[in-house]
């Protein structure tokens, strides 16, 4: 048992001041230290500096930490002339992402106080990095393949994916399934996927609507991907529309990707199934993307989580830098509450998405928590200091276990 005397901590609702945490795997007590210390006697103490804030560890849902290579690589301003120019440098990425590459994208997610992600594994290259990561990690095994005949072999490099990352047995690795998304899939590999997701209980998520591109291909076959389609692919038509789509995932807990060029029906849908959306504002503006509509979200009571999706469309997997983006590319909410709302989006938010017992300091919880060196007393406005100032990160605790 160990107990953690921070000056602050980050609850629910409010900010405590002279409270303390005891913990081992899971969160025991929050109560005085005196009574703590009364109540656990034998626990290791650890006493923490002035100003210092105890915070739930954040969670980043969606990241491809097989593209971490990148830097300069792809073009940025345009979502076709990105996908082209990850064709033309998926070799090179692919050869430079080496295990230190990728070890290097986790460890920078450690120190800026991820303590959970949800990793888009392509290849499975991945995998080991994963299965040696301090974090808690859901680990999404990509189904990706739009021809119909091609759809046994890729479901079958798909399945020895998954299982191999089901023989990973750690605390705090849960195999999962990510389907790329509508115009990437066909419709044989999404029905069989969500079967699997059915039957085993995995957690799911997918690329939905990202693109101006995917919106008119999907709706009309045609726009901006109908060459690419065309030439590359030998495709006319799109193979399933976003209608369609949808209703595979009727009654399905899954995390939908960006969703920046969604119409009212397909939100309904979203908002019916309790399903939750992945906001990567950066993303989004580099591949020149929509704006996510945050407003209708909450107008529909749509859960929504930030995230910082692949090095392949940022230049940081770092939330706070991704809230403090977000915070300024959505000028029209309310400033504190979307400060708010943003926290709570990294935290208990994403963990209640992916179904996480994590995410808030409360009892029961696992003790998977940072520390903020702040550098006065927090004020009601700390949501936003918060977003706006990068405290650093002192300390990371994982499942109990200090992880920096
Ligand atoms: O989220 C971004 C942009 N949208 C789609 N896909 C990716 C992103 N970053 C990496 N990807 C990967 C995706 O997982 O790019 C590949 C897929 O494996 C090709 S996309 C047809
Ligand atoms: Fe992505």
């Amino acid at each position: 048992m160990q107990i953690i005397t921070p000056h602050y901590i980050f609850l629910d609702d409010r900010i405590s001041t002279n409270l303390s945490v005891a913990y081992d795997n899971t969160i025991k007590k929050i109560a005085p230290y005196e009574q703590l210390l009364e109540e656990f006697p034998d626990a290791k103490v650890t006493s923490l500096r002035e100003n210092s804030l105890l915070m739930p560890g954040l969670i980043n849902s969606h990241v491809h930490i097989e593209f971490s290579a990148n830097k300069t690589k792809l073009s940025y301003g345009d979502f076709i002339s990105w996908l082209y120019s990850v064709i033309e440098n998926r070799e090179d990425l692919i050869n430079d992402c080496s295990y230190e590459c990728m070890q290097k994208a986790t460890d920078e997610m450690l120190k800026s106080g991820i303590t959970t992600f949800g990793a888009i594994s392509s290849h499975a290259m991945d995998l080991e990095v994963c299965a040696n990561a301090k974090q808690n990690v859901v680990f999404f095994n990509e189904l990706i393949g739009s021809q119909a005949a091609a759809a046994d072999a890729l479901y079958g490099d798909f399945l020895s994916r998954l299982d191999a990352s089901k023989a990973i047995e750690r605390e705090g690795f849960y195999p999962a399934i990510a389907i790329h998304s509508p115009y990437s899939v066909h419709p044989i590999l999404v029905k069989k996927a969500i079967e699997l997701v059915k039957n085993e209980n995995l957690k799911l998520t997918a690329h939905f609507m990202e693109s101006q591109a995917e919106r008119d291909w999907l709706d009309k076959s045609d726009g901006d991907f109908k060459e690419f389609f065309q030439t590359l692919l030998k495709q006319n038509s799109a193979v399933c529309d976003s209608e369609e789509f949808l209703s595979y995932f009727e009654g399905v807990n899954v995390l939908f990707t960006h969703a920046t060029t969604t119409n009212k029906k397909e939100l309904d849908s979203i908002s019916k199934n309790k399903q939750t959306i992945i906001h990567c504002p950066i993303s989004n503006r580099l591949l020149g993307n929509k704006t996510l509509n945050i407003k209708e979200l909450n107008d529909k009571n749509i859960r929504w989580v930030v995230a910082t999706d692949g090095l392949s469309s940022n230049y940081k997997l770092d939330l706070f830098e991704e809230m403090k983006i977000s915070l300024f590319m959505h000028p029209s909410e309310p400033l504190l509450d979307f400060a708010k709302q943003l926290l709570k989006s990294v935290t208990k938010d994403a963990a209640d998405a992916l179904g996480l017992n994590t995410g808030e300091i409360k009892e029961g919880k696992n003790a998977d928590m940072i520390v903020l060196d702040l550098d006065a007393e927090p004020n009601e406005e700390l949501p936003i200091h918060i977003i706006l100032h990068r405290y650093n990160v002192s300390k990371v605790i994982i499942n109990g276990k200090d992880a920096l």
